[in-house]
């Protein structure tokens, strides 16, 4: 039988890169069967090396919220790259991009740009240990804030679809200097304070979880942890690597009215390139060298390219309010009815099909799905040509590149696939 170009490009992969993949939930592993080797993307479609093309629910997860090549973003990398790549010195976009991001999101002061969320994430961390002069976090079990030592405890994305609760490779100090509590739980967030109180350097949560799937914060849940972080001088950091841009241009923080500490962009930010950033009050930002004391450094941190790339993908979602009412329609369209034992949670265009028929709200609940059922519904539905997160625990995003005819195409797949007899 003849191998498809995806299938001999996986085995040829597996020589030499871990598991054939540079990023472990792309290998498959959550539904089984052999990545799919893309070629090129355009608009809410991605196309594979063997020539097939789907509707895309990963948008690189994440960060194509307009879709596939959206014409102002390769138009500005095409000006960049006419000038230079990489200088290790100050730009003026580095500039105008921590103008607007400080506009944006009016509780981030000031702001330093990274290449990743998990950069951003680390160094938050530590800015927010070298400003409290405290060594503990807490963080909410299923959430997933990048591969950073510390923060890969009882994490999702990758580690919940591979079942790895504890990552080797992390010294049991630093493991331990984490507590892990359950998402939307008021009660372990006080009794953790009560316990622990002035050793809390900072609470770090994914306002909306992406990474457990799609997990709405309860009423409440991010008031709670905003009222006790004030309480007890420990500094509240928001994850908004997926969030941010996407639930709302000013992020989850504007959406649910919460002013963090500091917050940890990625993904939108940079517009399809690798930027992030982390930024929050300027009293605590400025411990940040050569202001202070906390070190962060990066060869190619604010990168002309992916700067550039960011600002414009910014520019164009502050002058077009009008694509978050289309993401919300669209979004809506694509989970409005229930499938019969299936919960969907929906916060904006991010979005689960969880194979359970009890409500998700935290890592417990979540992990109730039944992930052999969401296999198969994966590969049908990549077979009728739609491309979900090859995982139960990742979220889908809608991207205003997705026409109300992807929706229905979408809808009607899904629908066969419930009301096929089993
Ligand atoms: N951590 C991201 C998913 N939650 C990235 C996955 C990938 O790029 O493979």
């Amino acid at each position: 039988m003849k191998i498809s170009n995806s299938e001999a490009w996986f085995a040829r992969a597996q020589e030499h890169i871990p598991g054939g993949v540079n990023s472990p939930v792309r290998a498959f592993r959550g539904v089984g069967g052999v990545p799919l080797f893309i070629a090129r993307g355009e608009g809410s479609r991605i196309f594979d090396i063997d020539g097939n093309s789907y509707i895309d629910y990963v948008g690189s997860w994440g960060p194509l919220i307009l879709g596939h090549r959206p014409p102002f973003v390769t138009d500005a990398l095409r000006e960049v790259i006419e000038c230079g790549t990489s200088f290790g010195a100050p730009t003026a976009r580095e500039v105008e991009m921590a103008e607007l991001l400080t506009k944006i999101v009016p509780s981030m002061e000031m702001v330093r740009l990274v290449n990743s969320g998990t950069e951003a994430t680390m160094s938050a961390l530590r800015v927010a240990r070298g400003f409290t002069g405290r060594d503990l976090t807490i963080k909410f079990e299923g959430c997933y804030h990048g591969h950073v030592d510390s923060l890969l405890v009882k994490a999702g994305s990758g580690m919940a679809t591979l079942g790895i609760a504890d990552t080797a490779g992390v010294p049991a100090g630093f493991a331990n200097t984490t507590i892990a509590l359950p998402y939307n739980s008021i009660a372990a967030a006080e009794r953790a304070f009560a316990e622990y109180d002035d050793k809390i350097a900072a609470v770090i949560v994914e306002p909306v979880v992406g990474n457990m799937g799609c997990v709405p914060p309860a009423p409440g849940f991010l008031e709670a942890l905003r009222a006790l972080t004030a309480r007890h001088g420990a500094v509240l950091i928001f994850d908004e690597v997926m969030t941010g841009f996407r639930v709302s241009f000013g992020g989850a923080q504007e959406r649910f009215k919460i002013q963090p500490d500091m917050s940890t962009f990625g993904k939108i930010i940079g517009g399809g390139l690798p930027l992030a950033a982390y930024g929050g009050r300027a009293d605590i930002m400025k411990k940040i060298a050569p202001l202070g004391p906390v070190y962060q450094a990066g060869t190619l941190s604010g990168n002309p390219l992916a700067v550039a790339a960011g600002l414009a993908m910014l520019k164009y979602l502050l002058a077009h309010p009008e694509v978050y009412e289309t993401l919300e329609a669209r979004s809506a369209q694509l989970t409005a009815w229930t499938p019969p034992g299936v919960t969907i949670n929906r916060v904006g265009s991010m979005f689960t099909f969880f194979f359970t028929d009890r409500p998700v709200t935290d890592w417990e609940s979540a992990k109730r799905s039944d992930t052999g059922k969401f296999a198969k519904f994966f590969h049908f539905m990549l077979e009728r040509g739609v491309y979900l997160a090859p995982s139960q625990f990742e979220a889908g995003f809608v991207s205003a590149a997705h026409t109300e005819d992807d929706i229905r195409h979408t809808v009607e797949a899904a629908r066969e696939f419930f009301d096929r007899p089993v």
